[in-house]
């Protein structure tokens, strides 16, 4: 049969199930990246499995999230982390090498691989022709070990791709585009794959844009074939010897097929507080602007760089505009530097930041109150810049650029000058002395635990019945953010407790405390939710840290996938209803009960929600695996891992 090219390197991959869309399937993982964020729990948990080396192909341990380092926290962390690597056999790359999925692209990527990473993006790989996944760490850990990687065989989207952009239209602009039309919801289980003539039109970075907000469209990933363009870009990398041709067959098989004309697309935007909230630039023309971000793992490579530098040089960013601009990797910092470009970028008043995640996971940079932010990374979810009433836009390197110069939203094809054009250089500038490599004598490694290190927790085993109360009830589109803040929160990541303390922050401040007091009290909490319960990032704290609170259920309208998967590898059981209008049954306080969850589970039979406040029975539902349900009644990964025959 033909065959797609997602199917292509899953059926390469395959160590169980069939691949029948909709199938649970395991995968081999080639190579894992972890961050310094989700990475030291996914490190703890891997040691927890006394498993002497990793056994990928490789693995590598990168430090780019929390490199504000205020207070010891982070730096212990990151030395924990350089020893760890050192002793299990991982690549570490130093803060200041670089955003691990740019890094990852520059100097790692493979067509035609695997690879798993603790972190939503992780897809951006696939620019390059790899199946990147993003996923929780406890799951990354288990495939460090040499685990497959379990996921339900996916839908595969096609985007047809035709024509080329028009001047001052670039990657961002398409990936905008997509979003307005497929939204961030309902695309759970769909793997995008872009093919047809305006794919050779476009350089890996611009691919890899586009795979990055795969993310936000909440697909599974999203792969580019591997082609001549893909040859030039390894070659520049030094590494022509690791590309292979990679595509679907002529007559490959899709769920689905949309068609876009490269040239048909023109500057947009993503309106506060959600990515898919799309308008034109021009919409938008001559609201003041009180900020320009430009960076985040989404358009930080050289390319975006040397654009934004073209257009400012000679000229003066808007003195009501503060202006950063941070680059995705120490190669593209270094080559911006030989090419002259951040005397330029200096010159015209930009604040030229570090090679790191920084503003974008609000981590610095909060612009000022009721701002209005415009920033080239990928999630514009309110109050994640680190200020509640900014209201963050999302658009182009080029859109931003124009913004930084005129001080109001401005579509780039109106300034008065010449579009750039950065053609793929020769050669990247090539250093990995920043990427160290494990240590020859793995046994002489001490681990460094600061004391800001504790045990990962882990949770009971599955109750007979669940006998709880519903701590909080939300609405639709709630992200990760929302559940488990990062920006000046990030540095308790590796604490659990402490880091609990900050569940739904910014929602609900008294939900920690109330849970706490449920548990002491032998109540089990429950969260009730709208639709794509869970959508951003794959942090897995989100579902450890109301594990550690004792929440027990989720029961939403529809769950994203990451969080899914996070909810059940800590015990939590993650329930649909089967009518959306019982939502409206179940209100906060209300006490409920989940009767015989343990039996219908083992047994895979359905469930009935008794709310006894309301006196009403809702039918609720869950689609989960008998390993899923294994696992949620020996009370989630780690306890199953230790002993599977629950
Ligand atoms: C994000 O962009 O939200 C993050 C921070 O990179 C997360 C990972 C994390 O929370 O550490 C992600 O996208 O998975
Ligand atoms: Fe870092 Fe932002 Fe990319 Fe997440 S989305 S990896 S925080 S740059």
């Amino acid at each position: 049969m033909q065959k797609n090219l997602v199917y292509k390197i899953l059926e390469s991959h395959l160590e169980h199930g069939t691949l029948t869309p909709g199938e649970e399937i395991a995968v081999r993982i080639d190579q894992t990246l972890t961050q310094d964020a989700t990475g030291t729990m996914a490190c703890l948990q891997f040691e927890s499995m006394g498993i002497p080396r990793v056994r990928t192909e490789l693995s590598v341990s990168y430090v780019d999230h929390n490199t504000l380092q205020e207070g010891f926290e982070n730096a212990d962390d990151h030395r924990y982390l350089q020893t760890m690597a050192a002793k299990y056999g991982i690549l570490y790359s130093r803060a200041g090498n670089g955003i691990c999925h740019q890094v990852h692209l520059e100097r790692f990527g493979r067509p035609g691989k695997t690879l798993l990473g603790s972190d939503s993006h992780t897809p951006m790989a696939g620019g390059m022709g790899m199946i990147a996944i993003g996923a929780g760490g406890l799951d990354v850990a288990v495939a460090m070990g040499g685990g497959p990687f379990y996921l339900t065989a996916p839908r595969v989207t096609r985007i047809l791709l035709t024509g080329r952009f028009q001047p001052w239209v670039s990657a961002k602009d398409l990936i905008l585009y997509i979003l307005e039309f497929l939204t961030t919801k309902g695309n759970v289980g769909t793997v995008i794959e872009y093919a047809g003539p305006g794919v050779a039109t476009l350089s890996v970075p611009e691919r890899a844009t586009i795979t990055n907000m795969g993310a936000e469209l909440g697909v599974t990933t999203s792969i580019f074939p591997s082609d001549e363009v893909t040859r030039a870009f390894l070659t520049a990398q030094g590494r022509g010897s690791e590309w292979i041709e990679i595509s679907a067959d002529t007559d490959a098989v899709y769920d689905k097929t949309l068609n876009i004309d490269l040239g048909d697309l023109v500057p947009l935007m993503a309106k506060p507080h959600s990515p898919d909230n799309i308008c034109t630039v021009r919409e938008m023309q001559g609201t003041a602007v009180n900020q320009v971000m430009i960076g985040s793992c989404t358009n930080s490579s050289y390319r975006d760089l040397m654009i934004v530098a073209l257009m400012l040089k000679g000229k003066r960013v808007h003195p009501d505009v503060s202006v950063g601009v941070a680059s995705g990797s120490r190669q593209v910092l270094g080559m911006l530097a030989k090419a002259g470009a951040i005397n330029d970028l200096i010159a015209s008043g930009v604040r030229v930041l570090e090679s790191a995640c920084g503003f974008c996971i609000g981590n610095g940079q909060a612009p000022e109150t009721n701002a209005v932010s415009i920033r080239t990374n990928n999630r514009n979810f309110e109050g994640r810049s680190g200020t509640k009433s900014a209201k963050v836009y999302l658009a182009s390197p080029e859109t931003a650029a124009a913004c930084a110069l005129t001080g109001r939203v401005t579509d780039p094809r109106d300034l008065d000058i010449p579009y750039p054009v950065i053609p793929l250089p020769e050669h990247f500038w090539i250093d990995d002395t920043m990427i160290l490599l494990p240590s020859p004598e793995p046994e002489k490694v001490q681990i460094y635990r600061g004391p800001n290190i504790g045990e990962p927790p882990v949770s009971d085993p599955m109750p007979e019945s669940i006998q709880g109360m519903v701590s909080i009830k939300v609405g639709d589109k709630i992200t990760t953010d929302h559940i488990m803040p990062a920006g000046s929160r990030l540095k308790y990541r590796s604490n659990v407790p402490r880091y609990a303390e900050f569940v739904f922050e910014g929602v609900d401040p008294d939900f920690s405390a109330r849970c706490l007091k449920n548990k002491a009290a032998g109540i089990q909490n429950i969260i009730v939710a709208g639709e794509s319960y869970g959508q951003g990032s794959s942090r897995e704290h989100a579902a450890l840290c109301p594990m550690y609170l004792g929440v027990r259920a989720v029961i939403a309208k529809s769950m994203e996938r990451i969080h899914t998967a996070n909810l059940i590898n800590f015990g939590i059981i993650p329930l649909t209803f089967d009518h959306g209008s019982d939502y409206a049954e179940i209100h906060p306080g209300d006490e409920v009960t989940l009767p015989d969850i343990r039996e219908s589970l083992r047994q895979g039979k359905k469930l009935m929600l008794v709310n006894r406040t309301g006196n009403k029975k809702i039918p609720v539902s869950y689609t989960l695996t008998e390993r899923q349900r294994s696992i949620l009644l020996a009370g989630g990964l780690l306890n199953y891992t230790r002993s599977p025959s629950v």
